[in-house]
This record gives C-alpha cells, sequence and structure tokens, in this order.
C-alpha cells in the first residue's frame, strides 16, 4: 500500500511528527505545507497526481495541520475522490477544529480522524501513540516536539527550530526539510552540516534583530492592554523571538508581522487568548498561547495595520 505523509512546514512539530510517519511507512512519500488557500490548492494538486498515477491503493497521513472553515469545501472534493479511489486518510492533529469541520472530516466514511482537544498533546504525541507506541526514539522525538509546541523548557534540545527558519529562506526549502525529516527519523538531531548551517544563519539572525528592534512600535490600547507591533524578519524564530520582545517591552501580546502581510501572535500572559484575536484577521487560527492569520491592510502603511491591530484586540478580548 502507497503512503503519502503531508505535514506542516513550520516546525519541530510538523518534521517530527512526519518523522514518526516515516518511520512507521519507510516507503513514504513525504510533503509539508502550511496555511492558506494556495498551499492546501498546492498539496491537493500533489494529491491528486499521486494518485491518478498508480493503480495501488494507498493512505494519506496529514498530521499538525488543522481543517479550518474556509478549507472545507476543497477538502470534501478531496476525500469524495479518495474515497472513490479506495485511498483513505488518518488526519492526526491538535488545533482546535469548529464542529461543522470535524463532521465533514468524519462524515466521509475514509476519514479516520485523530484530533486531540485538550491542547496539551502536540501531533508527534499523537503520531507515536497512533503508529510507534513503545519505540524508543519516536518516544524520545515526541517528548521534543512538546517541548518546542509548547515552550516547556524541560529539557534542551538542539536548535532545530531555527534551523527550519533558515531552510525556509532557501529556494529548496522543500527538499531541506523532506531530507531532515529522514535524518530525523534514524533518530539522529543533529550533524556537521546542520552546525554549519546553523552557524551561518547565527550571523544572519543577530543582524536581523538589531534591525527589528529599530523598527518595533509598542503601545497602550484605552483597555490597558500593552502591544507590541513588530515587522518581523526571516531569520527570527517568531516564538523565541517572542520572548526577547516581552523582556524588553513587557507587552501583554506581540504581533509579528512580514511583508507578505502573515502575521503570527504571541502572549506574555493569559490577559489576552491569541487564537481569539487572530479569528478577526484573515485565515486567521491557532492556539490561545500563539496563533496567526493575515492582515487586511498594506504592511507598509504602518498606521493602518496599527488601526488593524487595536480593531482585532478588541473584538478578540470580548
Ligand atoms: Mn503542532
Amino acid at each position: 500500500m502507497k503512503t503519502i505523509i503531508i505535514s506542516h512546514e513550520s516546525d519541530v512539530d510538523g518534521i517530527f511528527s512526519a518523522s514518526i510517519a516515516l518511520m512507521r511507512f519507510p516507503q513514504a512519500k513525504t510533503f509539508f505545507t502550511s496555511y492558506g488557500k494556495e498551499n492546501f490548492l498546492r498539496i491537493s494538486e500533489i494529491i491528486y497526481n499521486e494518485i491518478i498515477s498508480t493503480q495501488e491503493k494507498g493512505q494519506i497521513i496529514i498530521s499538525d495541520l488543522g481543517l479550518n472553515d474556509d478549507m472545507i469545501e476543497l477538502f470534501e472534493e478531496i476525500f469524495i475522490f479518495l474515497k472513490s479511489n479506495l485511498w483513505s486518510i488518518i488526519w492526526i492533529d491538535h488545533h482546535p477544529w469548529s464542529e461543522k469541520a470535524i463532521k465533514a472530516a468524519i462524515e466521509n466514511g475514509s476519514v479516520l480522524l485523530v484530533l486531540d482537544k485538550t491542547e496539551n498533546l502536540c501531533a508527534t504525541q499523537l503520531m507515536y501513540e497512533k503508529f510507534l507506541k513503545g519505540n524508543a526514539i519516536a518516544e524520545e522525538l515526541s517528548k521534543i516536539a512538546h517541548t518546542t509546541d509548547f515552550f516547556t523548557k524541560d529539557q534542551e534540545i538542539p536548535p532545530l527550530s531555527e534551523l527550519i527558519i533558515f531552510y525556509k529562506t532557501f529556494p529548496d526549502f522543500y527538499s531541506r526539510i523532506s531530507k531532515l525529516t529522514s535524518i530525523i527519523a534514524k533518530g539522529n538531531l543533529w550533524n556537521t552540516e546542520m552546525q554549519k548551517d546553523y552557524n551561518q544563519f547565527s550571523k544572519l539572525r543577530e543582524i536581523a534583530k538589531e534591525l527589528t528592534f529599530d523598527k518595533m512600535k509598542t503601545f497602550e490600547m484605552e483597555n490597558g492592554i500593552k502591544v507590541s507591533l513588530v515587522s518581523t524578519s526571516p531569520y527570527l524564530q517568531i516564538s523565541l523571538f517572542s520572548e526577547e520582545v516581552f523582556k524588553r517591552t513587557g507587552s501583554d501580546i506581540a504581533f509579528f508581522f512580514n511583508k507578505e502581510g502573515k502575521i503570527s501572535i504571541r502572549r506574555n500572559n493569559e490577559i489576552v487568548q491569541c487564537d481569539r484575536i487572530a479569528k478577526q484577521l484573515l485565515e486567521g487560527g491557532g492556539h490561545k498561547f500563539a496563533a496567526g492569520g493575515r492582515l487586511k491592510s498594506n504592511p507598509e502603511e504602518i498606521d493602518k495595520v496599527i488601526d488593524e491591530i487595536k480593531d482585532a484586540v478588541n473584538k478578540g478580548i470580548n
């Protein structure tokens, strides 16, 4: 049986959960994606091509990606296509799904949904439980992914999150993270090539930090919530960098946006819920402690960005 693994491209949990799936199904092809219509259209294209090109039955393992409401229709079509070709889907995730999305997935007989609703488990842990429970390497990987996904700081680990961020800046990003996934699947967390890449990265990161702090804006809203607005760089790993921003500003919440208007939200305390604020933005979603979306405004027009953020915070806390 053929196996296709599709996982989240942005972080350790996405990569590690794919690595465990790859340990369980070593012949599988791995693909990575992120949120947004364009990304999912690329993935659906891949799915259609893979299935059309074979007579074999197969399965698709989707990991660490939520089914947002605006993607339901697209996936319903994919589900029907898979079902009629005798392919099944195992969808493993830990993001909040709407009832509508859950229904769309489970009402189609070819989808097995493994969805954690506790917000205490990462996708790699779910993958471990589902496919390789008892395997020592997979267990360790699931613990590491949990540390990075929930920022628990319970163990020190190699800077893989930053390495993934660095690889994102290359045109061959997807082949780089696929390679990383198979290295990790062998239980190797760091090698000399990674160290070499990391040395190059850390120089670029330090320059990016200085420039970013220079442009950062911090303001207090009428309701007393202190907000930092950061025009970020591709060399900064948001969750790590947010800690430095909070240390410097004492803000309650920080918004990181890039030139394309993609926005990430992190919080410094429990006054706000990031996912509620994200819902006010385009394609917004995520967890209460970390979320993201897209700006409606032009990221170059900073006053409009500030207005949009203020509006999102006001609506998102009520
Ligand atoms: Mn995750």
